[in-house]
């Protein structure tokens, strides 16, 4: 069970010597959403967060902007952030080496599934082999240093049970449906003989999945409350969508970046399947978020067969008893209220659009 001083706030020290010392975490995927929540959680706990982040043409940092202290302010920055890449091994053993975590979470990905479908290669060479490269890289830091204590997450997905049907829990065969899906598997099944080969503290949390104001804007959920905003403040009239009876179990991601923690802070590696156990169609989404501003979704959504897939994953709801019962870990936010979030949060900033579209700054038929 989760003990006192696993809640936010109590003091970080080193296992292996005892000291009062802030723990060191690395993370990859930091700019995605989910890096962006463990980064607050973890400097919330006394953490110093070291960021890797790859190289763009634009700025990438929009999710962590707001913790963002200029390095130029050394004693105050705890978080840190360094350019490397999942595809160049090289980059990950560099900063394994010179910034000495404690924990490592593996969040970097091409996340993407119905992207996954057009480069397949990548996502692989990414979500996949991308795994080797950090444990590879985990692995021979600790055999040239000998710090044994380091803990690796690895972000393993819900869409590894893919056609398998629900409930799905850490003893449910996989059934991957894309080749995101058949990539997260072979990440999971490195992760485990990683630690099975070399007794490395790794454990694979599978998250089914998480949402907020700040998921991506072309994932489902976000794709409609975006266009709620929008359509409330009359910047756009029309939503496209795929398949509306896909069913998902959708939790808040806040919630979830405390269960990658919670697993690494237990006696033993082991892999959790972290759900709300609550599932919901697509269209009981539509439903759900146009309602919370009076309107119809019926009135919006134009069916466009290029948002269907070429293999769909029909129904996930987990059973997350493990990670109840060992961890402690239940969801705080219902899917009501992570509607309601995210919808209010996109009104909000359909409205600041709208006075840059009214003042002739930005384009009205922009869309994400
Ligand atoms: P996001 O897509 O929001 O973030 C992905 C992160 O990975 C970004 O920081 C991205 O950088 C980074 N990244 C992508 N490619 C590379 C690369 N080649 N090298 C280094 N970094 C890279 O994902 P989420 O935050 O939603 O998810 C986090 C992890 O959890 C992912 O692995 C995802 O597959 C997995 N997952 C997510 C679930 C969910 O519902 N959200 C559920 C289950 C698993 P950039 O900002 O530059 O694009
Ligand atoms: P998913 O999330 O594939 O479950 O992967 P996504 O929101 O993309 O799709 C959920 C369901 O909605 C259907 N759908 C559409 N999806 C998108 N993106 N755009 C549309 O226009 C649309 N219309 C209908 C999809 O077909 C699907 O059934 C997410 C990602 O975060 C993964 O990285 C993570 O591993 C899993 O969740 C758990």
């Amino acid at each position: 069970m989760a003990s006192e001083s696993n809640q936010p706030g109590s003091p970080s020290t080193t296992p292996d010597n005892g000291e009062t010392k802030p723990k060191i975490a690395l993370i990859t995927g930091i700019t995605g959403q989910d890096g962006s929540y463990l980064t607050e959680f973890l400097l919330g706990k006394g953490y110093e967060v070291h960021g890797l982040i790859r190289r763009s043409s634009n700025f990438n940092t929009q999710r962590i902007n707001h913790i963002y202290i200029d390095p130029h302010n050394a004693h105050k920055a705890r978080m840190k952030l360094h350019y490397a890449d999942l595809s160049d091994a090289s980059s990950l053993r560099r900063w394994l080496d010179t910034i000495n975590p404690d924990e490592v979470y593996n969040l970097a990905a091409q996340s993407h599934v119905a992207v996954s479908f057009e480069v397949p290669d990548y996502t692989a060479d990414v979500v996949a082999t991308g795994v080797v490269r950090l444990l590879e890289a985990v692995r021979s830091h600790i055999a040239a240093t000998g710090r044994s204590h380091i803990k690796y997450y690895q972000a393993g997905s819900s869409e590894m049970f893919g056609s398998t049907p629900p409930p799905q829990s850490e003893t449910t065969p996989f059934h991957p449906r894309s080749p995101y899906a058949a990539s997260k598997c072979a990440a999971h099944w490195y992760t485990v003989n990683y630690r099975e080969a070399y007794g490395l503290f790794a454990c694979n949390g599978i998250l089914f999945n998480h949402e907020s104001p700040r998921r991506g804007e072309n994932f489902v959920t976000r794709k409609i409350t975006r266009a709620v905003g929008r359509i409330k403040v009359g910047l756009q009239s029309k939503l496209f969508l795929g398949n509306l009876q896909a069913s998902r179990d959708w939790g808040f991601a806040g919630d979830y970046v405390e269960a990658m923690w919670m697993m690494l802070q237990q006696e033993k590696p082991d892999d959790y399947v972290v759900a709300t156990e609550e599932s919901h169609t697509v269209e009981e989404f539509l439903e759900a978020a146009f309602g919370i501003v009076g309107m119809n979704w019926k009135d919006h959504v134009v069916i466009d067969q290029r948002y269907f897939r070429p293999a769909e994953v029909d129904n996930l709801k987990g059973d997350s008893s493990k990670a109840r019962k060992v961890l402690g870990w239940k969801p705080r936010v219902g899917f009501e209220q992570l509607v309601k979030m995210m919808v209010d949060e996109d009104v909000d900033l359909a409205k600041r659009e709208k006075v840059l579209v009214d003042a002739g700054f930005i384009d009205s038929q922009q869309q994400p």
